[in-house]
């Protein structure tokens, strides 16, 4: 079972990733949990360029190094875990693509899906959580979490650069509902897993 989390930065996504993977856990599944762009030595190497603030990257080129990082991650380790019977929760995936190059960038979505289908090589989560905050409210959790921190370049990137980002998730829900699952970001945590729990649930 392929289960993939999307959101903004700072949404609460990696927190729901990790309290169903403790469900799966308890319930002796074997599980395998992947973060975006990562998870391979050349995703992580990628991650590091495009989250790095030393110099700016054309959101083509972005695209192009998502999409790279990811047919690694899919060919080496998310098909063969899928192959064994594990359980794959992959903390972002192609609908970060779609949402943040496409909505967000402002590439043409067709480019963007072309990208998506080259790497994604029709491996599709059954499930994808999209948890949805408003933006200022992720901020204000990232800002409590990271006060130390310098944001990447990617959360540089400035509010109306993620109200598109969240407006591209939404799109993508109306599209594909029983796959996208809009989950209400704005609960306490275990409110949010316990309805997360009760899709998959149904789903198994
Ligand atoms: N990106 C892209 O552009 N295109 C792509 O194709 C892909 C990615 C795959 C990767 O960033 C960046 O790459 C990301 C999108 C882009 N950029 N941005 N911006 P990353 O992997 O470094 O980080 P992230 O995935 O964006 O976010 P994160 O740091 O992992 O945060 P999160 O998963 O959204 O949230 P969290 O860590 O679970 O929680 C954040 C804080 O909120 C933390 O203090 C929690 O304790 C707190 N929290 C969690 N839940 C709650 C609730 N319910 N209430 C209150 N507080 C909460």
């Amino acid at each position: 079972m392929f289960i993939s989390f999307e959101g903004i930065d700072g949404s609460g996504k990696s927190t729901q990733l990790v309290l169903l993977r403790e469900w799966f856990e308890e319930r002796g599944r074997s599980i395998v949990t992947i973060r975006e762009p990562g998870a391979t030595y050349l995703s992580e190497a990628i991650r590091d360029i495009l989250l790095s603030n030393k110099q700016s990257i054309t959101a083509t080129a972005e695209l192009l190094l998502f999409s790279a990082a990811r047919t690694q991650l899919v060919e080496t380790v998310i098909q063969t875990s899928l192959d064994r019977g594990d359980v794959v929760l992959c903390d972002r995936y192609v609908d970060s693509t779609t949402a943040y190059q496409g909505y967000g960038r402002q590439l043409t979505l067709e480019s963007v899906e072309i990208c998506n289908s080259l790497a994604a090589r029709g491996v599709m989560p059954v499930l994808t959580f999209f948890i949805d905050v408003p933006y200022n409210e992720a901020q204000t959790r990232m800002q409590f979490e990271t006060s130390q921190a310098k944001p990447d370049r990617i959360e540089s990137s400035g509010p109306e650069f993620f109200e598109r980002v969240r407006s591209g998730y939404l799109a993508i829900a109306a599209q594909e509902p029983s796959r996208f699952i809009v989950i209400n970001g704005v609960q306490e945590r275990d409110a949010i897993h316990r309805e997360i729990v009760s899709i998959v649930e149904r789903r198994l």
